[in-house]
C-alpha cells in the first residue's frame, strides 16, 4: 500500500496544522479551565467544513476519504482532545449510521444539518449495565400505532448537551436465540419525553460534555427506525459498523496526541540542563525517545492501512480493532514517559503534558476497551 498522499489531502493537512497552531492551540487551557469551547471557535470549525468531514458531498459534507479524515483527526488532537469530540463524535458515530443503513429520506434529512454543523449528533448505545457487554441494553421501544414508545436511560453520553440528534440504541424484542431484538432509532432533541439527565465530572476530556439521556414514555414517529421497517432489529449491526470506524478515529487520536508528546519531549530534552548539559545526552532519555517514536512510527503504518483498506471497501473490523488497541495503549505509555521525562513541570499544570496524560487514558476505554478490542481480534482469528 502506498502512503503518498494525494495532493488534496496534504492541503488538508496543513489547513489543519494552520487552524491548529492560529486557533485551537492558544485557547485549549481556556478550554480546559472553562470546560466549554467558545462558540466563536464552533463557528470557525463550522466555517472550515469539520462537522461535515466524512458525510459525502451529496448531502453537504466535504466526502472525504478515510485516510484524509484520519489525518485530520491525527492534526487535531495535538492540541486539546475536546475539539476533535466535539467534531467528530458528531459527523462520526453520532450520525454515520444514518448514512450506512438510513433511508435516502433520512440521510436527505438530517444529514446536510450535521454536515453544515447546524445540528451536532451524539450516539447513545452506553448504558449502566451496557458497557462492554453492548447487547445487554435496557431501554425499550415499543410500538404504539403510528410511533413508537421508549423507556430507559443512557449514560457516558458524549455531546450529550449539545447534540440535537440522537442516534439511540432500544431493545424492540425478543430472538428465537434467547437474546435481545435490536433496532436503531433516530431522537431528535425536544421529542417529547426526552431530556438530558446528570452531567457527568471526569477525570479529563473537560471541555467535552458527557450526560446522561433519559427516556420516559418518549414518544417519537413510527419513520424514526434507521433504514425503516425493513431494518427493524438490525440495530446492533448497525452499532457495530459505526465502531468499527470509531476505532479507527480513537487511532488517530491517540496517534495526534503521542506525536504531540513526543515533539515536546525533544523540544524539552534539548533544552533542559542537568548536571551541566542538556538531558537529551542522556542515553537514558535518548532510549525513551527512541522508544516513543519507534512506536509512534509503527502506529501510524498500522492506522494509514487500515484506513487504506477501508476506502479500498475491505471489512477492516479486525483491523481497525488492532489499530485502535496499539495506538490507544502506545499513547498511554508515551505519556506516561512524557511526564517522566519533564519530571516535576510534567506534573504542573502549566505544561499541557498532565492534560494529555489524563486524556489518553480515555482511549483504552471509550468505543470499546483494549479487553474488547482484544476480544475481536481473537474472536476474528478462531472463526471458522
Ligand atoms: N459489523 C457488522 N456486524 C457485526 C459486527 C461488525 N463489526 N460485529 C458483530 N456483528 C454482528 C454479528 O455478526 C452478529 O450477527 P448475527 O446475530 O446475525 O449472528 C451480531 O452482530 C451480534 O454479534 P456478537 O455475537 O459478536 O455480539 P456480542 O454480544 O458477543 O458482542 C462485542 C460483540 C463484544 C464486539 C460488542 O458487544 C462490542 O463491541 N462491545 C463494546 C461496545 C463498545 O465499544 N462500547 C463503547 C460505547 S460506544 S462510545
Amino acid at each position: 500500500m502506498d502512503f503518498n498522499m494525494p495532493e488534496d489531502v496534504e492541503i488538508m493537512r496543513t489547513t489543519i496544522k494552520k487552524f491548529v497552531e492560529k486557533d485551537l492551540e492558544p485557547i485549549s487551557q481556556q478550554v480546559e479551565e472553562e470546560a466549554r469551547i467558545p462558540d466563536e471557535i464552533v463557528q470557525k470549525m463550522r466555517d472550515l467544513g469539520l462537522f461535515g468531514l466524512a458525510i459525502p458531498e451529496k448531502y453537504g459534507g466535504l466526502g472525504l476519504s478515510t485516510i484524509a479524515e484520519i489525518i485530520v483527526y491525527e492534526e487535531i488532537t495535538k492540541t486539546n482532545a475536546c475539539f476533535r469530540s466535539r467534531i467528530g463524535t458528531s459527523n462520526g458515530i453520532g450520525s454515520i449510521g444514518i448514512y450506512y443503513d438510513g433511508t435516502e429520506e433520512q440521510k436527505k434529512k438530517y444529514l446536510p444539518r450535521v454536515a453544515s454543523g447546524e445540528w451536532s449528533a451524539a450516539f447513545a448505545l452506553s448504558e449502566p449495565e451496557a458497557g462492554s457487554d453492548a447487547a445487554n441494553i435496557k431501554t425499550t421501544a415499543e410500538l404504539d400505532g403510528d410511533h413508537w414508545v421508549l423507556n430507559g436511560m443512557k449514560h457516558f453520553i458524549t455531546n450529550g448537551d449539545c447534540a440535537h440528534l440522537f442516534t439511540t440504541l432500544a431493545v424492540t424484542g425478543k430472538k428465537e436465540s434467547g437474546r435481545s431484538e435490536i433496532t436503531a432509532f433516530i431522537i431528535e432533541k425536544g421529542m417529547p419525553g426526552f431530556s438530558i439527565g446528570k452531567k457527568e465530572k471526569k477525570m479529563g476530556l473537560k471541555g467535552s460534555e458527557t450526560t446522561q439521556l433519559l427516556f420516559d414514555d418518549c414518544i417519537i414517529p413510527k419513520e424514526n427506525v434507521i433504514g425503516g421497517d425493513a431494518m427493524i432489529g438490525q440495530g446492533f449491526k448497525t452499532a457495530m459498523r459505526v465502531l468499527d470506524k470509531g476505532r479507527l478515529t480513537m487511532g488517530a487520536c491517540a496517534l495526534g496526541a503521542s506525536q504531540k508528546l513526543l515533539d515536546m519531549c525533544v523540544d524539552y530534552a534539548k533544552q533542559r540542563v542537568q548536571f551541566g548539559k542538556p538531558i537529551g545526552q542522556f542515553q537514558m532519555i535518548q532510549a525513551m525517545l527512541a522508544d516513543m517514536a519507534t512506536e509512534i512510527y509503527a502506529g501510524r503504518q498500522m492506522l494509514y492501512h487500515a484506513a487504506c483498506m477501508r476506502d479500498e471497501g475491505r471489512k477492516i473490523t479486525r483491523e481497525a480493532s488492532m489499530a485502535k488497541l496499539f495506538c490507544t495503549e502506545m499513547a498511554s505509555r508515551i505519556a506516561d514517559k512524557a511526564i517522566q521525562i519533564h519530571g516535576g513541570m510534567g506534573y504542573m499544570k502549566e505544561l499541557p503534558v498532565e492534560m494529555f496524560y489524563r486524556d489518553v487514558r480515555l482511549y483504552r476505554i471509550y468505543e470499546g476497551t483494549s479487553e474488547i478490542q482484544r476480544m475481536i481480534i481473537a474472536r476474528d482469528l478462531l472463526k471458522d
